[in-house]
């Protein structure tokens, strides 16, 4: 139509440079409306444009274009936008850009979000993790196996003296982290400074029984300046990690929290409750992939990304490409992958993967075969739920893993360990769901 000027924003066959931000997309458009038009519409909507011609466009606007480059009948849809829309150091205006009114027209049935090729400047307008996986393991003196957790279940509910007795329990057992569950922050039943009090005395009596470095992944989250009062508490008790739900919290309170963190000294574990809201369906959202590299640029330390055999829904190349692109400094998409980016870190921390969701000591090994070790795995009613309780839960975990690293079978390694037979004996090699 006459006052309409979409079509301004596709320019197919146009180049990228190598500073311009990249977006794929997956789009489906409304009744009426053709995959051009709804390209237009992504590229105006999220760049300079609005849905009618403007008498106040100057050239130094129009330099600040997005530009439609691919368009493919399948629907994958590839943007190009100066790096100058973007701020720097901002990552709530990120998503209020690529990730915002674009899901909402009328034009446009289905989007999913693919991925973003962020370009050297912008990713270098964030400082990332800053400890990684290197930082994470010096902390704990853990090498050459899984760094292990648990969270102490039921997953709310337990009083600090009894969670405190829960954390020693599984930290003497042999888990490295004791975790504090998503939905548990400070409630009347454990207020998040008994709970404090309560799991560093364990920490302190299970590190001196067994001569290992523990640590408490604390659950801060809350509104932004309780977040900063609770890190604080936890850095003045010695402990090295805190924990934040980060889509609950939001990237703005989280970029927070990772200033403040890198002054304590605490890494971050983020956990990713909430994702699955936008995640999970194929056609509409933003893939957890992307969200992902996103927390990378954040500076998280630690995040939850799925597993090949847990109880949480996965795409298995999905999984494998998201633990490549948090832990490399140089993500290559693989062959027959034309949805996501090359991307390059330029020396940003790699990001500790963390598999959890319905694990046990029977399906550690298929876990290790697909993830390898270099990675966080929480055990909870995995480690909980052992039927000589949780002590016996972190030994049959610590066991499992023994036998995949010395090469033998969980079934020979039970003949003559008894906590990790008994574990065998109630689970088998069971997927939960
Ligand atoms: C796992 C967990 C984690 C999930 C989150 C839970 O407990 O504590 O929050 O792993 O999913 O509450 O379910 P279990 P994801 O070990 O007892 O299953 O890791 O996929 O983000
Ligand atoms: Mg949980």
């Amino acid at each position: 139509m006459g006052f309409e000027w979409y079509d301004e924003f596709v320019r197919e066959g146009y180049t990228p440079s190598d500073d311009e931000v990249l977006v794929s997309f997956l789009v489906r458009p409304a009744q009426g409306t053709t995959l051009r038009g709804a390209a237009g519409r992504i590229a105006s909507e999220s760049s300079v444009g609005t849905w009618t011609t403007l008498s106040t466009l100057k050239p130094h606007v129009r330099k600040l274009m997005a530009k439609a480059y691919l368009l493919r009948e399948d629907g994958l849809v590839k943007v190009a936008y100066p790096v100058d829309l973007f701020e720097a150091g901002s990552i709530p205006q990120l998503f209020s850009s690529v990730l915002g009114n674009i899901f909402g027209m009328r034009a446009i049935d289905r989007l999913k979000v693919l991925d973003i090729r962020f370009p050297e400047s912008y990713v270098k307008s964030f400082k990332g993790p800053a400890h990684g996986i290197k930082g994470v393991r010096e902390k704990l003196k853990v090498y050459g196996r899984p760094v292990l957790a648990t969270v102490p279940k039921p997953k709310v509910g337990l009083t600090p003296e009894e969670y405190g007795e829960a954390a020693y329990e599984i930290l003497a057992g042999g888990m490295d982290l004791v975790k504090d569950d998503e939905n548990l922050t400070s409630m009347s039943f454990c207020k998040f400074e008994r709970r404090a009090e309560a799991v560093m005395k364990a920490i302190d009596k299970a590190e001196k029984e067994t001569g290992e470095r523990k640590g408490w992944l604390a659950n801060i989250t809350a509104e932004t300046n309780e977040m900063l009062r609770r890190l604080k508490l936890v850095a003045d008790y010695g402990n090295g990690f805190v924990m934040v739900d980060i889509l609950a919290a939001g990237f703005a309170g989280l970029q927070t929290v990772r200033e403040a963190a890198e002054d304590y000294g605490l890494a971050i574990h983020a956990h990713r409750a909430f994702h699955a809201a936008f995640t999970r369906l194929p056609d509409h959202g933003v893939s957890f992939y992307l969200i992902a590299k996103i927390a990378r640029l954040a500076g998280v330390d630690h995040i939850h990304i799925g597993t090949n055999v847990g109880k949480m829904e996965a795409d298995l190349m999905e999984l494998k490409a998201t633990q490549q692109v948090i832990t490399s400094d140089l993500f290559l998409p693989p062959e027959n992958n034309d949805t996501k980016f090359e991307q390059r870190w330029y020396g940003m921390r790699p990001v500790f993967p963390v598999a959890s969701g319905g694990l046990h000591p029977g399906v550690l090994p298929q876990l290790m075969d697909f993830m390898g070790t270099d990675i966080i795995i929480q055990v909870g009613g995995g480690v909980t739920g052992h039927p000589k309780g949780p002590l016996a839960g972190g030994k049959a975990v610590r066991q499992a893993i023994e036998a995949y690293l010395q090469g033998i079978s969980l079934e020979e390694y039970a003949e003559k360990h008894a906590e990790l037979r008994e574990a065998l004996e109630k689970w088998g090699e069971v997927r939960p769901r």
